[in-house]
């Protein structure tokens, strides 16, 4: 027998995410500049499929209909990101009216249906023009993120939420920079770790660009995982930690502590490091986790190194990430384990006690290649069976004491997954990419029921 679904705080917050290249579409309308992502995406063999986000769930025009959804399917908050090349095209200077007064109309709409908005200000769409000077190996990519978010603040400072200046700077500096798996499809392994710094450091600015333009609740979504040693061996169990201290704490110690985790790490961040880090530890409101699995590490071993999908790993290093066995799998080929988000909320709670804001999971979520719609039902049982999961796993946590204010469904509707292009579901909402139709899936109406039993 299973146990009864449990309970959650009276106030806690259910919501769903989506990022503006996944679901916008519309990419030259309306004065919208190049992102990074768009040049990615038309580089032969940088996505599957050679899939672009070019109509994406064309959201850009279909945002009512998109948010009709939202408001049947009961949840508190929406979370979104901002496009910064729709509202800053070149990544500096002039600013694009017709791109803020979408995002000013996708609030309104959200307002109306009594959704608050939870703005992502960078989901990894750098202006191509920012990246051509560098990108985010470059200091001055940091200011400009604060302008663009000044801009943003100033506009919508009076209906949105929740604010969250940076999505994830893990992924963007392993897959981004280090590794090439991601746009700009940089390949620079530990020369990428400045691209680090540079986004913490524009995330503390935009923090303090936000705060000036009066904007309230403001936090991070930042991906962290527990990380398993492959065995008792000391050498693994060093690897692990070190693994840990590279994906996990090199990107929350800034933020949380004002400082970096090793030394070694410090020094080979640029510019007044110490100065910098003042700026990046810019009190939260909150802070938000994104959680999708493990990782399970060990020593190097000789000879080749399996591939493990996920792993943030620049080659060079004397420790190896191992495939873990012994769970089920999603069709991306992550492991589900539900545990895991219990693990990593207690992982901060037990590093950074009383200095840990209170949390948001801001995103969770699996990727299953759901069937077409048949007679209007898309059903999805290992969707749910995820979500159920680590829904419970989430509320054993709460239970152990920690602060969990929200959990964020990844994601609202079917979208392009980056590398995966659309391979992919992730969605509540089947997207049928032919005619634009929404189809709610079981987990949808799984979910809806289990926000209206919280209520
Ligand atoms: C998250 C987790 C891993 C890789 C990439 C992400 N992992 O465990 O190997 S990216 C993250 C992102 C969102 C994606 C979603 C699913 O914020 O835009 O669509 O997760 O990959």
């Amino acid at each position: 027998m299973t146990e009864p679904f449990p309970a959650f705080p009276p106030d806690f917050l259910w919501g769903v995410a989506s990022a503006a290249y996944q679901v916008e579409g519309a990419v030259d309308e309306d004065g919208r500049g190049r992102s990074v992502w768009d040049t990615f995406c038309a580089e032969p063999g940088r996505v599957e499929g050679g899939d672009t986000g070019a109509v994406a769930a064309d959201h850009y025009h279909r945002f009512p209909e998109d948010v009709a959804l939202l408001r049947d399917l009961g949840v508190g908050a929406y979370r979104f990101s901002i496009a910064w090349p729709r509202v800053v095209p070149d990544g500096a200077g002039a600013v694009n009216p017709a791109g803020l007064d979408f995002y000013d109309r996708l609030v309104d709409e959200l307002c109306a249906a009594g959704i608050a908005p939870a703005a992502t200000l960078f989901h990894w769409d750098t202006p191509q023009a920012l990246e051509d000077a560098g990108g985010w190996l470059s200091r001055d990519t940091a200011a400009r993120f604060a302008e663009y978010a000044a801009v943003v603040g100033d506009r919508l400072h009076d209906r949105v939420r929740m604010w969250m200046p940076l999505n994830e700077p893990v992924v963007v500096t392993m897959f981004g920079y280090a590794l090439g798996q991601h746009a700009p499809g940089r390949e620079l392994g530990f020369e990428a770790l400045p691209t680090a710094h540079h986004q913490l450091l524009g995330h503390g600015l935009a923090v303090q660009a936000l705060r000036a333009a009066g904007c309230s609740n403001i936090g991070i979504a930042s991906n962290h995982s527990p990380v398993w040693a492959a065995s008792d061996a000391e050498e693994d169990v060093s690897a692990a930690d070190a693994y840990s201290t590279l994906v996990n704490w090199l990107f929350a110690d800034p933020v949380l502590r004002g400082r970096y985790p090793a030394p070694e790490l410090a020094a080979l961040m640029p510019g007044p490091v110490v100065e910098d880090l003042k700026v990046i530890s810019t009190p939260l409101d909150w802070f938000g986790i994104n959680y999708y699995q493990p990782a399970l590490v060990g020593a190097a071993t000789e000879g080749s190194t399996p591939v493990v999908e996920g792993a943030m790993l620049p080659p060079g290093l004397p420790f190896e990430p191992r495939p873990i066995e012994g769970y089920p799998r999603t069709d991306f080929g992550w492991p589900v384990v539900p545990d895991g988000l219990r693990e990593t909320v207690a992982m901060f709670t037990d590093r950074y006690g009383e200095a840990l804001p209170p949390l948001y999971i801001t995103e969770s979520g699996c990727s299953y290649h759901d069937p077409d719609p048949v007679d209007g039902r898309v059903p999805d049982p290992d969707r749910v069976a995820y979500h159920d999961g680590h829904l419970r796993a989430l509320a054993r946590a709460v239970a152990d004491g920690a602060d969990v204010r929200g959990y964020f469904a990844w994601a609202a509707t079917d979208n392009f997954e980056w590398a995966a292009g659309y391979r992919e579901r992730f969605g509540l909402v089947h997207v049928d990419y032919a005619t634009q139709t929404r189809t709610p899936k079981d987990s949808y109406h799984w979910y809806r029921d289990v926000i209206g039993r919280a209520r």
